[in-house]
């Protein structure tokens, strides 16, 4: 009927499971090629009491001040620097996201992209299909070791304690550094070591990067940090492309001034810096950590719950999941 509420879905994720949205709104989908700019969100958010968004989807100020009857907006993801969240707050709006579901298949993703990019596997397997494999050689494709080293992990929340987890198994030691120090309790069972900023670049053999990004750590890994790191060292972003000043890494890498990197996130992807794609010693994954296919489902799967919880319906109706405080 026309007085039910109306929601919109910014892209195709799971029918099956954005269906259960049926039973409760109006559903207006994004089917064909999802345009995200920021006058079609406006346009999509004038029209919608709710929205199921995703990273690709900037609700800013502006959309946020033309949406007049927005009530709630799920974001499907646990980063949510596509989000105003003040901006949302201020209107009154609820915004979710998508926490815990996807902690542990991102975490098996940063450690394989952190062992990707010390052992070189992409760029041995570029060179075995360019047919430079012509006799096995002792010294080729040295790699870095992983066992028995010194993980380094910025931003030890679900996702970085996850990773300090799997480390304990490769006998690593792990070092952390975060907002605000954890419970000891937790650093026990993590066997993680907190230490301050410089130390934690200093010290690693590899960093991994699972913070939050907000304008406060834009390009928080900057020239500066990246020359206290060791030469031997590697550097892995599973969490924002912005956290890193990118043209200070390429000239790293190409320099020798660090010896590998992983990359999951780019500031502006979908493009990628071309002096990032031209360098043998970078490890390049469009945006996929948390993409496995149990995950990704599980996480829409959550976007829905909160979306029909936060506009009063379903068992958990006016008590959304993972409301953004
Ligand atoms: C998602 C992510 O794929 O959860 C996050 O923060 O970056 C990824 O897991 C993405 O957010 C989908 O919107």
């Amino acid at each position: 009927s026309a007085a039910r509420p109306r929601v919109w879905v910014s892209q195709p994720l799971f029918d099956d499971i954005v269906a259960r949205l049926d039973r409760y709104f109006e559903v207006a989908a994004t089917h064909a090629v999802a345009d995200h700019s920021p006058a079609a969100i406006a346009r999509a958010l004038r029209e919608a009491d709710g929205a199921l968004v995703t990273l690709n989807d900037p609700v800013g100020a502006a959309e946020i001040a033309q949406a007049s009857r927005l009530r709630a907006v799920a974001n499907v993801g646990v980063g949510y620097n596509n989000l105003d969240v003040a901006a949302l707050q201020a209107r009154g709006i609820v915004a979710t996201n998508t926490p815990d579901v996807l902690t542990e298949t991102t975490a098996d993703f940063g450690f394989a992209l952190m062992m990707a990019a010390a052992r070189r596997i992409t760029e041995a397997e570029r060179w075995l299909r360019d047919g430079q494999w012509r006799g096995w050689a002792f010294h080729s494709l040295l790699g870095a070791e992983i066992h028995g080293t010194t993980l380094g992990i910025l931003g030890m929340g679900r996702i970085g304690q996850g990773i300090a987890r799997r480390a304990g198994g490769f006998g690593m030691r792990v070092l952390y550094h975060n907002r605000s120090r954890l419970p000891e309790a937790i650093e026990n069972e993590c066997r993680a070591a907190y230490v301050d900023y410089e130390t934690l670049f200093a010290q690693a053999d590899h960093v991994v990067l699972v913070l939050p990004y907000s304008a406060q750590n834009h390009h928080r890994i900057d020239a500066a940090t990246l020359a206290r790191m060791k030469p031997t060292a590697t550097l892995t972003n599973i969490a924002r492309g912005g956290l890193i000043d990118e043209a200070a890494l390429a000239d790293a890498l190409a320099s020798g001034r660090l010896a590998a990197a992983g990359l999951d996130v780019f500031e502006g992807e979908p493009q990628v810096d071309p002096r990032l794609l031209a360098l043998r010693n970078v490890v390049l994954t469009p945006h996929i950590a948390s993409g496995s296919l149990a995950t990704r489902r599980a996480m829409v799967s959550l976007a829905v719950d909160n979306l029909i919880a936060a506009l009063g319906f379903g068992p958990e109706a006016g008590k959304p999941p993972n409301v953004i405080s």
